[in-house]
């Protein structure tokens, strides 16, 4: 296979090199630096081989000097020599199957060394029985098999602050051209799912020969897919495509509207336009009995035209917004400006980066009126003082008030872990879990449910507990533990931390029916999280959630009323 050197290429070949090591049984120190490198390279936003190019590989903190000169001859002869004799030692097929989540170097190399060729193989050979003969235990090909489902459905998928943040440079770039009249990020983008396939973008110009010649100057490009009249693909070094789609300006309504999606809303509005006597597509609108075009350079013109009112990009998933915005009856959702504080957040009292005010301060800068630290509830912290020292810091200043929270770990026997007096001495109690993820659905539902009845608990952070592109969330009744939440006033978090978006989407909107109440926070673990709110608003928003549902919406005298403050 040919290399491309894009960054998802380099971050693969590092993690293969830890692999390795891991199975030769090198340390720990060893290892460590090959992974903080590969997610370096894989979080970053900059083209790997263009930094390269530059001399500026050193610019990616997480590349010591070490792996910067491996890289420097990867890049210039296409190969490691020392990669190569490391890999030499074990399995070659084990890499194949490290792709599967869950699945660590140890296993990987037993699933080679069993005779297994693929990933579909060894699907097929799980499934068959015919691995249940060469030890492994059941438990075991259950996990598997559920990470090459995973595997399977995420396939080549990317968070949404990374392509978000390509997007918009790559958007910044195009209205550098004198000749771009609009420039947006469209489809998954724009309806801001938790990942995104591919970066879709379209331009407005009366010049789009020169647009496109324009875009596949992109500096972060790593190579031109291919480039028509009106569209172009790249591909960026980070290894996301992107189209651009040109129309001129009187047009662009409709391609907005389109490229937007999704699909399915589209098809439903599109059957709805044909019933009143329309055709619609991305070059625009015709009356099919006249044969007449109509030109929208605005898609709300479209939405009008159909009698309805134009849905937010967030909701357009053809689950009711098309019914709604015919009656006039979509909701004002919820926005960024309507937050007024952040209810979980860390400080370096247990695993942030920053002190109680730094944080603070930070969080007043943001505008908030209140802040929740909810350090993890290690049975060893100094709970004691450090109330004292939340208290000292509310004394000192008014700008902003800090609640002093925990963030309890629900154990795998339903109880919590630490006790109810230490609870009861705090304001704001978050129960979350964070271990034995896997535990059988009826059991996590009783485990779950017992912990929002305790009345010290106020927020169920981080409910499924999945990591996007690495790990699924947990299996438990919803429905029931909705029922508990919205009986108990316990409030359920959307936790807006990019690889959690938790809770999903679609449940959020379950949730809300069942009369669930709702906070948005970041779990910012360092200052520069605190500004990570608006992905939580974003899943809020695809979850149909107006001010009212959410408490951190309140400002802090109407909260301490909810969480019963004394
Ligand atoms: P992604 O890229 O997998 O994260 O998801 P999208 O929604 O961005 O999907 P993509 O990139 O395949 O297409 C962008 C938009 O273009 C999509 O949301 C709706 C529209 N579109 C694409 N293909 C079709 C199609 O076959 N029929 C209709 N009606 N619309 C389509
Ligand atoms: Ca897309
Ligand atoms: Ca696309
Ligand atoms: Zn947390």
């Amino acid at each position: 296979m040919e290399n491309k050197f894009t960054n998802k290429e380099v971050a693969a070949l590092l993690r293969n090199v830890s692999a390795a090591y891991q199975v030769k049984g090198l340390n720990y120190f060893q290892i460590r630096a090959y992974d903080t490198a590969s997610d370096a390279i894989e979080n970053t936003a900059s083209d790997i081989k263009t930094l390269w190019e530059q001399g500026k590989l050193d610019q990616i903190p997480g590349i010591g000097t070490h792996i910067a000169n491996y890289l420097d001859e990867y890049l210039t002869t296409g190969k490691v020599r020392h990669f190569e004799s490391v890999f030499r030692q074990v399995p070659e097929d084990m890499f194949r199957f490290l792709k599967i989540p869950g699945v660590g170097p140890k296993t990987a190399v037993k699933i080679a060394n069993s005779g297994v060729v693929s990933i579909k193989d060894l699907e097929e050979r799980i499934k068959s029985g015919w691995l249940l003969k060469h030890d492994f235990g059941q438990k075991t090909l259950d996990n598997i098999l559920r990470g090459i489902e995973e595997f399977n459905r995420k396939s080549d998928r990317y968070l949404l602050p990374i392509a978000g943040e390509i997007a918009k440079d790559v958007v910044n770039y195009l209205k550098q051209n004198k000749d771009v009249v609009y420039a947006d990020p469209l489809g998954s983008l724009r309806r801001r799912l938790s990942t995104v396939g591919d970066i879709d973008i379209a331009a407005a110009t009366r010049n789009p020969k020169g647009v496109l010649n324009h875009f596949v100057k992109y500096p972060g490009i790593h190579e031109v897919i291919e480039k028509g009249d009106t569209t172009a693909t790249i591909l960026h070094g980070s290894g996301i495509h992107a189209d651009l789609m040109v129309q001129p300006p009187n047009h662009y309504g409709s391609l907005l509207q389109h490229f937007t999606g999704s699909k399915s809303h589209n098809i439903h509005l599109r059957s709805l336009a044909k019933e009143k006597g329309y055709s619609i597509s991305e070059y625009g609108v015709k009356e099919i009995k006249s044969g007449k075009s109509l030109e929208f350079e605005k898609e709300e013109g479209i939405y009008k035209l159909l009698g309805m009112e134009t849905p937010i990009p967030e909701i357009r998933e053809d689950t009711g917004e098309i019914e709604a915005a015919l009656e006039n009856k979509i909701p004002r959702l919820i926005d960024l400006k309507d937050i007024k504080g952040d209810l979980h957040t860390h400080s370096s009292w247990s695993d942030g980066q920053n002190t109680i005010s730094e944080m603070a301060e930070a969080a007043a800068q943001l505008g908030r009126e209140y802040i929740a630290l909810t350090d993890h509830s290690y049975p060893s912290l100094k709970f004691e003082q450090r109330i004292k020292d939340i208290e000292q810091f509310n004394y000192s200043q008014d700008k902003i008030r800090v609640i002093y929270g925990l963030e309890v770990n629900i154990n795998v026997d339903a109880t919590l872990q630490i006790a109810d007096e230490i609870l009861e001495r705090h304001e704001l109690i978050l129960v979350s879990i964070h271990t034995s993820f896997r535990q059988e659905k009826d059991l996590m539902t009783k485990r779950i449910i017992k912990a929002l009845e305790n009345p010290n608990v106020d927020i169920f952070a981080h409910p499924t507990g999945r990591l996007l592109l690495e790990r699924e969330g947990i299996e438990a009744d919803w429905e029931q533990i909705f029922k508990v939440a919205a009986r108990t006033g316990t409030l359920i978090e959307i936790d807006a931390y990019p690889n959690r978006l938790d809770l999903p989407d679609t449940l959020v909107r379950e949730a809300k029916r069942f009369g669930v109440r709702f906070t948005i926070c970041t779990d910012a673990h360092h200052t520069d999280q605190l500004n990570l709110m608006e992905y939580g608003i974003s899943v809020a928003r695809r979850g149909w959630l107006e001010p009212k549902d959410v408490v951190n919406t309140l400002p802090f005298e109407k909260l301490r009323d909810i969480l019963k403050f004394d």
